[in-house]
């Protein structure tokens, strides 16, 4: 059995040695060395070039190494009936709810207004507000934003989640749907987005979407960058109707030097870590997934690429 892994962000070495932990008779081939392509049975890879993965002739299945798969389905070669499975690990959750978590009582606990304030040397209170008070909105409601949503009911939040099925999470108030994204922007005091990137999601959060935020919200953007009309964000914040941003992801990464954000006083710009695939769990998640295969059993985590996600 031949996996095929390309994984080209400076961590591969800790995967390399999960992975053979795991299975020690693995026939590791990690690209561009990658032997004859008729071997490989199985891709673990971020990001391949378009066209590489349709010159595996008896591919099975690809592995993101990612949770979000767009760096897979903008690939117009992608080999037609080979099943894409998305990452779900540990790891990656718990960093994500830590991540939001963090970002949500940032901005609740009123942070750049501190932070705005330390620079000039001013020592002012401003009103507590309680959790339950504050309306945070989540953006997607699968397995990060759910998580996320659960631990933010456990702190106390008035918390509700869109999404594009009806969803029944404890405290959670779900709308879902194009009829239901207005009024859930409406009640929306913090607006969190983990959506996938798909053709619908794609400038979801332009002027139209920040007009409906109630006055004054902020947004936890981290999702994918292409979610944000980013001219109509900074419109949004200059003129006050934003209150603030922590963004993870933009459309260009990394982030160009002269974007205005980097030195926006009422924006947070981190590089796209709000979390990370950890080798240890996304490795024992994808053996898992391949010795069920070739036990007859299904696999878990398969993504629909008719809805990109
Ligand atoms: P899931 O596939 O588990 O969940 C996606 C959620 O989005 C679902 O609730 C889905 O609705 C909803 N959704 C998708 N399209 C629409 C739409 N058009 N309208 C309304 N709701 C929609 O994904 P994850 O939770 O695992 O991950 C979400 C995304 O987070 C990833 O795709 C990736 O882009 C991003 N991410 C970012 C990271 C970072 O470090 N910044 C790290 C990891 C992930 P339904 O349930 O009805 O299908
Ligand atoms: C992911 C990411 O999708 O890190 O897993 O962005």
């Amino acid at each position: 059995m031949a996996l095929l892994f390309k994984f080209d962000i400076g961590r591969g070495d800790s995967w390399r040695r999960a992975l053979l932990e795991l299975d020690p008779g693995l026939d590791l081939r990690a690209w561009p060395e990658v032997g004859d392509p008729a071997d490989i049975d199985y891709a673990l890879v971020w990001r391949p070039p378009p066209g590489e993965l349709k010159s595996y002739p008896n591919l099975k299945v690809i592995f993101s190494i990612f949770a979000g798969i767009d760096h897979l389905s903008s690939d117009p070669e992608l080999p037609a009936g080979v099943p894409v499975v998305r990452m779900v690990e540990p790891g990656l959750t718990a960093g994500m709810t830590e991540f939001v978590l963090m970002s949500v009582l940032y901005h609740h606990r009123f942070m750049l207004d501190y932070a705005a304030q330390a620079r000039k040397h001013i020592w002012r209170e401003i009103d507590q507000v309680p959790a339950g008070d504050r309306r945070v909105g989540i953006m997607g409601l699968g397995v990060l934003g759910g998580d996320a949503a659960e631990k933010l009911v456990a702190l106390g939040f008035d918390v509700a989640g869109w999404s594009g099925s009806p969803k029944d999470l404890p405290g959670v108030t779900s709308f879902h749907g194009a009829d239901g994204f207005l009024p859930f922007l409406n009640r929306s005091d913090i607006l969190v987005c983990l959506l996938p990137l798909t053709p619908e999601t794609t400038g979801i959060l332009d002027a139209r979407a920040f007009a409906a935020l109630p006055e004054g919200a902020s947004l936890v953007s981290v999702g994918r960058g292409p979610q944000v009309v980013e001219a109509d964000l900074l419109a949004a914040l200059d003129s006050g109707r934003l209150n603030g941003a922590t963004l993870d992801v933009f459309r260009d990464e990394p982030l160009p030097e002269d974007s205005p954000f980097w030195d926006h006083p009422r924006v947070v710009v981190v590089p796209h870590i709000a979390s990370m695939t950890m080798a240890r769990g996304a490795c024992a998640f994808v053996i898992d997934n391949i010795r069920r295969l070739e036990a007859g059993q299904p696999l878990l985590h398969v993504v629909d690429l008719d809805k990109g996600y």
